[in-house]
């Protein structure tokens, strides 16, 4: 069993011709749901031919099973000739996982909404988010707090963007919800999208949210854990993503969605940071951390590059607008 992948909360292991994953029961409670999600958003692609990934069955028949310490393990197919964009996304690759994930989310979108059950309520409910922040850091228990004080800056300029994409005219969409550019396979020799992975939380939710991961995931040139400099947002790639994405999913999109998609990536990126730097306050208990202070870290790379994306708004905007018309 040699691990696979680099995803912070469930354990991936190559064995052979397939991928075998514990599911994080912690992260999600309701397993139960996400394996018949699962089993019905495989099935619908499957049936159009749009993903080579099938659920395996174990040998009583069922999709999967529960290992003597009672936790919960499946299989999907491994496959070849395929690989991850891990680190910095090229511009090619950022606009082949883009469609990828555009293709994803429109080959479920006549599905009704009802086909799949929520798995985690509130996911990308970012003023939710910003309170359970708050609220850990008013409770304190790791005593990690004052940790907290030299980002309060960033804060204080963010808060005002939490509610930004509640807007009540915007369509309940069946979605990702975790559109990180390394959760899509790209054929090894083309570079085009063979298959979008990870995909446990697809519930109801918004096309916003993923497209705003997936510019947050990509365009901060530095990754994740942060480097040496400011997270800038990268631009070129923005482009890419937006052709991409909208060459799936544009002439789907509601006018409120349309109007929307420039800020998506700073309210994702805030929301990703209020969650490392509750994980932070609370224990490092969802994020898999290597040392003490990685999810404080991760926290203010992400605030920083929510930031500059608000920064970037208009230019994003244009970008946007040219990549409709195209
Ligand atoms: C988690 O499982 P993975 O590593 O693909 C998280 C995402 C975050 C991401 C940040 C279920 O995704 O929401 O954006 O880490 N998934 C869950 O790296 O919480
Ligand atoms: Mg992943």
């Amino acid at each position: 069993m040699a691990p696979l992948g680099h995803g912070r909360i469930n354990d991936t292991f190559r064995v052979g011709g397939c991928v075998v994953q514990r599911l994080n029961e912690d992260v999600f409670p309701a397993a139960d749901r996400v394996m018949a999600n699962l089993q019905r958003v495989l099935e619908h692609l499957g049936r159009k031919g749009a993903t080579p990934l099938r659920l395996l069955r174990t040998r009583e028949g069922g999709i999967s099973q529960r290992d003597s310490e009672g936790r919960l393990w499946r299989a999907v197919n491994f496959v070849g000739g395929t690989r991850a964009v891990e680190g910095r996304a090229t511009p090619e690759e950022a606009r082949a996982a883009a469609r990828a994930f555009g293709a994803y989310l429109k080959g479920l979108a006549d599905l009704p909404l009802e086909a799949v059950q929520v798995v985690i309520p509130g996911f990308h409910d970012t003023p939710a988010r910003l309170s359970a922040f708050e609220d850990a850091r008013r409770r304190n228990v790791r005593g990690r707090a004052g940790d907290l004080g030299p980002l309060d800056p960033l804060l204080e300029r963010l808060r005002p963007h939490a509610g930004d994409l509640q807007d009540p005219a915007l369509p309940l969409r069946i979605a990702h919800d975790d559109t990180k550019l390394n959760n899509v396979l790209l054929d090894a020799t083309t570079g085009q999208g063979v298959c979008v992975l990870d995909l446990d939380t697809t519930q109801p939710g918004s096309w916003l949210a993923d497209f705003g991961d997936m510019a947050r995931s990509a365009c901060n040139a530095e990754g994740e854990e942060g480097g040496q400099g400011r997270a800038v947002p990268d631009l070129v790639t923005f482009e890419a993503l937006a052709e991409g994405f909208l060459s799936e999913l544009g002439p789907l999109l509601t006018p409120p969605e349309r109007d929307l998609l420039a800020v998506a990536p700073a309210v994702i990126a805030y929301e990703l940071g209020l969650r490392f730097l509750t994980d932070h306050l609370e224990g490092d208990r969802t994020f898999r951390i290597s040392l003490p202070g990685d999810n404080l870290r991760r926290g203010e790379v992400q605030l920083a590059l929510a930031a500059g994306f608000l920064e970037a708004r208009p230019q994003m905007q244009a970008l946007l607008e040219g990549a409709f018309k195209r």
